[in-house]
Parts: structure tokens; sequence; C-alpha cells
């Protein structure tokens, strides 16, 4: 059987066929799922988050990661949930309406996964009201919203005017980026948090967990 351990590198080269070599041989061989996710996969992600933000590591390299985590959790996800598992909090995620861009959204949600997070991902070309059924019932929700283009990124106050009618804002944060994105444009429209990549993003979303 490999060693468990392996499953940190093959993460953190992106390597997915090693990655879901290793995490089936580790649930077969009856490896605790939880103890995979936390001393393996995490902390890999955690590494290719900080390779990243000095410049070690590339968006090719983050995607590889991504995928190769994505791979490895899609097997232990039934596994965790059977065994009751809890997530460090949840996000709501996808691209505002009119936007098709998803590439660095599902990047942001792989890594927020990678993270520990329970993460429902509702696509691209998202109306406000999508965003307001996920977050309904899910007090403490993080929705994150992403906008590739300029004549989309004015959706995003629409989403946070719709959490206010419908009376979820105050228990909702709400999480925005993408390329026309700055902090500057956060703070005017009133969302809790801003970040231009993903790995930074994971930061964010643990920051403000529990704060809703
Ligand atoms: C790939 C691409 C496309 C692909 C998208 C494929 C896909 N599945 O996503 C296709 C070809 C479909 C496309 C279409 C269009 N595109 Co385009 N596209 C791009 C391009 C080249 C790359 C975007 C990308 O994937 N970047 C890589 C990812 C990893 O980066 P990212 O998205 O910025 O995400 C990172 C951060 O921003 C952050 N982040 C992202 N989301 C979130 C969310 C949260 C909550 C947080 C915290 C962080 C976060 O973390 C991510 C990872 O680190 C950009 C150019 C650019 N440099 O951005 C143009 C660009 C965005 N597109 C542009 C345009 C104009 C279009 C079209 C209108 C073209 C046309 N005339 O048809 C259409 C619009 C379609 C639509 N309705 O959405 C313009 C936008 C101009 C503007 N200012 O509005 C750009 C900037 C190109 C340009 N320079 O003109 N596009």
């Amino acid at each position: 059987m490999p060693d468990p351990a392996e499953l940190y590198d093959a993460i953190l080269t992106g390597n997915a066929k090693k990655a879901e070599e290793v995490t089936k041989a580790a649930l077969e061989a009856n490896v605790n799922p939880s103890e995979l996710l936390s001393k393996y996969m995490i902390p890999a992600m955690d590494e290719v988050g900080k390779r990243f933000e000095c410049n070690e590591y590339f968006v090719p390299e983050l995607l590889i990661a991504a995928r190769a985590m994505k791979t490895s959790l899609q097997l232990l996800t039934p596994k965790l949930a059977a065994a009751g598992a809890k997530a460090t909090g949840r996000v709501v995620i996808g691209t505002v309406q009119g936007d098709l861009h998803d590439i660095g959204k599902n990047l942001v949600a792989s890594m927020l996964e990678g993270g520990g997070f329970e993460v429902v991902d509702l696509g691209v070309d998202v109306p406000a009201e999508k965003f307001i059924e996920a977050a309904q019932g899910k007090d403490g929700s993080i929705v994150a919203l992403s906008a590739l283009l300029t004549t989309t990124m004015t959706q995003m106050r629409n989403v946070i005017q719709a959490l206010e009618a419908a009376g979820l804002r105050e228990k909702t944060r709400v999480i925005i980026g993408g390329a026309p994105i700055t902090q500057q444009y956060a703070d005017e429209i009133g969302a809790d948090g801003y970040s231009d990549n993903a790995s930074a993003a994971v930061g964010l979303a643990r920051k403000l967990v529990g704060t809703a």
C-alpha cells in the first residue's frame, strides 16, 4: 500500500492520478478520511497557496493542484459525510448573472473545499435569487461572488441588496473577487471581504466564519 503521506506530494505537484491511487488505497486500508484531509490534503493546499503568494507557483500550478485535490476529495466526501465530519463553514459560490467566466471561481471553490469548507457551487450566470435561495435557512453561510466583466460586477451590489431585502444580510457574509474587483469596490458596495486570489480567499473565509 502506498504511504498516505504521498498524498501531500501528489497534491502539491498536481499529480491527480497519484492522488487518486493513494486515496483509494488509504481508504481501502481504513485510514481515517478526516486524518487524510487534515494531515496531508489541507496542508498540501496551504503550501500551494504559500508558493503562489511568493510567486513560486502560478495559475497553472494552482489549477493542477486544485484538480488533484478535487480528485481525492471526490473519493473522500461520501466517507466524510458518513463519519459526520464537521466542515469549517459553508460557502455558496457562483459567478454573477450575465458572466460566464468560471476558471477563477472554480479555483476559489476548490481551494475552499481544500480548506475544509462545505462548498455549494451554483455555477455561472447566477441570478441574485439563486444566491438567496441557497443561503436561506443556512445562517452563517458565506456568499462568494465572482465577476470578470466590468459590465457584470455591478450585479454584486444587487445580490447584497437582495440579501438585505430577504432579511438575510445580518446572518450571511459576502466575499467578492474577480479581475476587475478591488477592495475599494468591496467597501463601496458593503461586501465583507475581497481577495485577489484563491489562496487568500481561504484565509478570508476562515476569518469570517463565526462572525455572522
Ligand atoms: C478565459 C477568458 C474568457 C473565456 C472564459 C472561459 C471560462 N470557462 O471561464 C471566454 C472565452 C468564454 C470569455 C468570454 C468573454 N470574455 Co473573457 N476573458 C478570459 C481571460 C482571458 C482569462 C480569465 C481567467 O480565467 N483568468 C484566470 C483566473 C484564474 O483568474 P481570475 O478569474 O481573475 O480569478 C482569480 C481572482 O480574480 C480571484 N477570484 C475570482 N473570483 C473570485 C471570487 C471570490 C469570492 C474571491 C474571494 C476571489 C475570486 O481568485 C482567482 C484565482 O486566483 C480574461 C483576461 C484576464 N486577464 O482576466 C478575459 C476577459 C475577462 N474577458 C473579457 C471579455 C470582454 C469577454 C467577452 C465579453 C468577449 C466577447 N466579446 O464575447 C466574453 C463574455 C462572456 C460572458 N458573458 O461572460 C474582458 C473583460 C473586459 C472588461 N473589463 O469587462 C477580459 C478582461 C479580456 C480583455 N482584456 O479584454 N473570456
